[in-house]
């Protein structure tokens, strides 16, 4: 790498590996007792502070600009530090109520998006031999452009698919796209993350929640894991109130980071924690330990009642292995301190989406924390306002606008067999729909923002369907696989540091994204993009229109403009602060569901088994996120590299011993769809009928040189299935052989 920045050698010197970190470190740290703490961060520097220790990191030219950091879809507020127009620091910006003025490893890595050397630096396009060579702006966007004109007047506009990221800034702007095409297709990665969560929750009380990890008493957390999969403003605030002796469980099969932090590992068998939360209620409801108001505040509590009965402590323990007297302690203890205290309401993870029982689970722990009252209290959960910003349809500015189209999606997604997927799709099925041709042909697809080819279960079947099609075109910042190894077309967007995108809301505060450095190489903004193609695609009427304007008429009902952004965020004013509600049909939290009776689902929780269970030589492989790097965008940046190369199987000793299998062993790890390889990591720190491997690794894509085989992809060995009501991935439905590579 020529391209490294100037604070590399500081980061160098700490060589923090990874199992140091969070694997034998932590595991063998809390097994021997000597269990981590958590420690409250000193307070942070204030905004002026901040500006003078910017100035002090060099000449007096140094430059704070507040922007978003766009590592991870918590968005923390930063102020990107440039000197000489180049960024050298990044750190949170203590205006921002999200960051608080602290970031991540993550965030503080994020300028290497913009100096990594092996960025894409121009539009390129696949050549007859399979190369990807430079092509013009102009080139790219005018063959794309007569492609798809093509495409829609032979096979319908419903042909062209659109795989994209709804954390990406400009994913209305290509919903827009797709209705001025005429296709229904735009879908995003949320089955592969947290759908099963939000159809669970919206069965549930209308809307996800939030939790007030700030005050809270008592933290239940049934796999998500906060110092895995970060939010920074969540780890700050549940750090304070652990200081001020709130209490930490967490139940996970393995020894994560978080698990190491809490005063409570409970390792649970994958799959199972259903079990554990229907006991939960059942103790509750026994006990009479529920909230005064539960008939009054919800609807069905004779009907949960009695469906709990049969789940027992007891029973639960010969589901999931935790012991009938830590769930009927736990629940005692919880409800002791509710309504100041809550059950994670989950991310990814169990809830969101990894398992079968992932919409079941969650709308158990949201009848858990309904039951005790939690909702809506100090320490415990709280429904999100509604966005002060205007619907998209609702700006002059965007008139007159295209309709949605009204054929039925490839994915059946909000159609009868899916009503629930509305919304969030099922974005995985693609290759099944791209070689069978039903529910109709699909001969192009745009991929934004996204890696399919490693996020989705079995890249292989997307690489060799997206073979089939007549127009692939991906949109990214760096060689992702799937722009590797399936694109016709590659199209550089510029990064977060080096471009303006909409609006952004972070809690009671509004930021402007905006660029902080010109842009290094010859991208766009994903706005520039979508208004690029839809001008190649005869489409350009529907965007005539910046950005700025855009935020400027996004502002205007607020008595704002974007430039009143751009030297510190501004407090949302209390005008256009709504009240949020219950959006449930019966307006109450609805421990019956109605939308569930609709979906054809049970409509108070029941248990349902995971799909797959360890057995004989078989294990069950499990991932999860870890906190130097996010998802398969960071395995190339330098400093994240650094932290963690790459991904290993924790492995229990026992199973390891059985298999012949030793510390840093390399092993093949097979399943039905795929094997892999990878270095073993023997811990006592996971369940012996799991092994457990990070996620985001084992790239391919050789144009990212530091990233490039390894480690290996838990994704590719998913097989491609849909869960019930929801139509997540279920990834986590995996069994595995492992043995002793040769
Ligand atoms: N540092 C960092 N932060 C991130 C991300 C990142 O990649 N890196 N990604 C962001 C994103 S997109 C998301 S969605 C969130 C994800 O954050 P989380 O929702 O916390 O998700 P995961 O890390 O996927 O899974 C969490 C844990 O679930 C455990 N687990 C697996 N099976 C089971 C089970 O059956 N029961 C229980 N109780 N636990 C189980 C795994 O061992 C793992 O420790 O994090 C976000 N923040
Ligand atoms: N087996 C298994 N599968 C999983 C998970 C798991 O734990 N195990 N985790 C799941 C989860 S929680 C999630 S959220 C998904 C995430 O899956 P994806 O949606 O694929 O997200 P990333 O892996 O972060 O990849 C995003 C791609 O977008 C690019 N990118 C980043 N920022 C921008 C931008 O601003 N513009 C453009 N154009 N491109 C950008 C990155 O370079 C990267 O190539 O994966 C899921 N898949
Ligand atoms: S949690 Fe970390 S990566 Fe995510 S937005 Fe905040 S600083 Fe950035
Ligand atoms: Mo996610």
């Amino acid at each position: 790498m020529t391209d490294l920045h100037d604070a590399t050698p500081r980061l160098a010197a700490r060589r923090v590996t990874r199992r140091k970190f969070i694997g034998g470190g932590a595991a063998a740290g809390a097994l021997a007792g000597v269990a981590y703490r958590l420690e409250p961060f000193a307070p942070g520097p204030d905004a002026a502070a901040a500006g003078v220790a910017a100035a002090e990191t060099g000449s007096a030219t140094t430059r704070a600009v507040p922007s978003v950091c766009q590592m991870c879809s918590t968005n923390c507020g930063i102020l990107a530090h440039v000197r000489g127009g180049r960024v050298v620091r990044i750190t949170g910006n203590p205006d921002d109520p999200v960051s608080q003025g602290r970031l991540c490893a993550r965030g503080q890595a994020g300028l290497q998006m913009t100096y990594d050397a092996d960025r894409i630096r121009q539009p390129l396009k696949r050549d007859a031999s399979g190369r990807l060579r430079p092509v013009s702006w102009q080139q790219a966007f005018t063959e794309i452009g007569d492609k798809l004109q093509s495409i829609s007047a032979t096979h319908g506009p419903h042909s062209l698919v659109l795989l994209a990221h709804s954390g990406h800034p400009y994913a209305s702007w290509e919903t827009r796209l797709m209705d001025a095409y005429g296709s229904p297709n735009w879908t995003s990665h949320a089955p592969t993350c947290f759908s099963s969560r939000n159809v669970g929750w919206v069965a549930t009380v209308g809307d996800l929640p939030s939790g007030d990890y700030r005050n809270t008493r008592y933290y239940v957390s049934f796999g998500r894991g906060i110092t895995d999969g970060i939010s920074s403003p969540q780890v700050q605030a549940l750090v304070q109130a652990h200081h001020e002796g709130a209490r930490l469980v967490m139940f996970d099969p393995r020894l994560s980071a978080f698990a190491a932090v809490a005063d409570e590992w409970l390792p649970v068998r994958p799959g199972t924690d259903l079990a554990v939360v229907l006991a939960m209620i059942n103790v509750i409801i026994r006990k009479g330990l529920y909230t005064s108001s539960i008939r009054t505040d919800t609807v069905g509590f004779d009907q949960l009642a009695q469906a709990v009965a049969r789940y027992t402590p007891a029973w639960a323990a010969g589901k999931s292995a935790v012991s009938a007297s830590a769930t009927t302690r736990i629940a005692e203890e919880l409800a002791a301190e509710a309504p100041s205290a809550f059950v994670e309401p989950g991310w990814h993870g169990p809830q969101g989406g990894m398992y079968w029982n992932s919409v079941a689970l969650t709308r158990a722990t949201a009848c858990l924390n309904a039951l005790l009252g939690n909702l809506g209290s100090p320490g415990g959960l709280k429904l999100n306002p509604p966005s002060p910003l205007p619907a998209d349809k609702k700006l002059a500015l965007l008139q007159p606008s295209p309709a949605p189209s009204r054929t039925a999606r490839f994915d059946g997604a909000g159609g009868p067999e899916w009503p629930l997927a509305k919304g969030f799709g099922r974005a995985q099925v693609i290759p099944d729909v791209i070689e069978s041709g039903v529910p109709y042909p699909i001969s192009a697809v745009i991929v934004s923002h996204t890696n399919p080819v490693r996020s989705y279960p079995n890249g292989d079947a997307i690489i060799r369907a997206f073979s089939k099609l007549d127009l692939v075109v991906v949109i990214d910042h760096q060689m992702s696989d799937t722009a590797w190894t399936t694109a016709h077309y590659v199209l550089p967007e510029s990064t977060y540091l080096e471009r303006l995108d909409p609006v952004h809301v972070a809690g009671t505060h509004l930021v402007l994204p905006q660029p902080v450095v010109a842009p290094l190489h010859d991208t766009k903004s994903g706005g520039e993009i979508v208004r690029g193609l839809a001008q190649a695609m005869g489409l350009g009427r529907y965007f005539g229109f910046t950005v700025e304007q855009y935020n400027d008429a996004l502002l205007a009902p607020l008595g704002l403009r974007s430039a009143d952004l751009a030297e510190h965020e501004v407090p949302v004013p209390a005008s256009a602060i709504k009240k949020p509600k219950i959006k449930t049909p019966s307006g109450k939290i609805e421990l019956a569901s109605s939308l569930m009776a609709k979906a054809g689902g049970p409509t108070v929780p029941v248990w349902e088994p995971p799909l797959v269970q360890a057995a004989g030589s078989k294990l069950h492989l499990i991932t999860g996120h870890v906190p130097m790097h996010t998802n398969t965008m960071t395995a190339n940046l330098a400093y994240l590299h650094r932290l963690m190369p790459e991904n290993e199987l924790w492995i229990h000793p026992s199973e390891a011993r059985r298999r012949g299998i030793s510390e840093g062993d390399m092993t093949e790890v097979r399943s039905d769809v795929a094997s892999a390889r990878l270095r073993a990591h023997l811990t006592e720190g996971i369940i012996p009928e799991a092994v457990w491997m990070a996620h985001g690794f084992g790239n391919v894509s050789r144009a990212q040189r530091l990233a490039y085989r390894k480690g290996a992809s838990d994704a590719a060995l998913a097989p491609i299935r849909s869960a019930p009501y929801s139509g997540a991935t279920a990834a986590s439905e995996v069994l595995v052989t492992v043995r002793k590579a040769v």
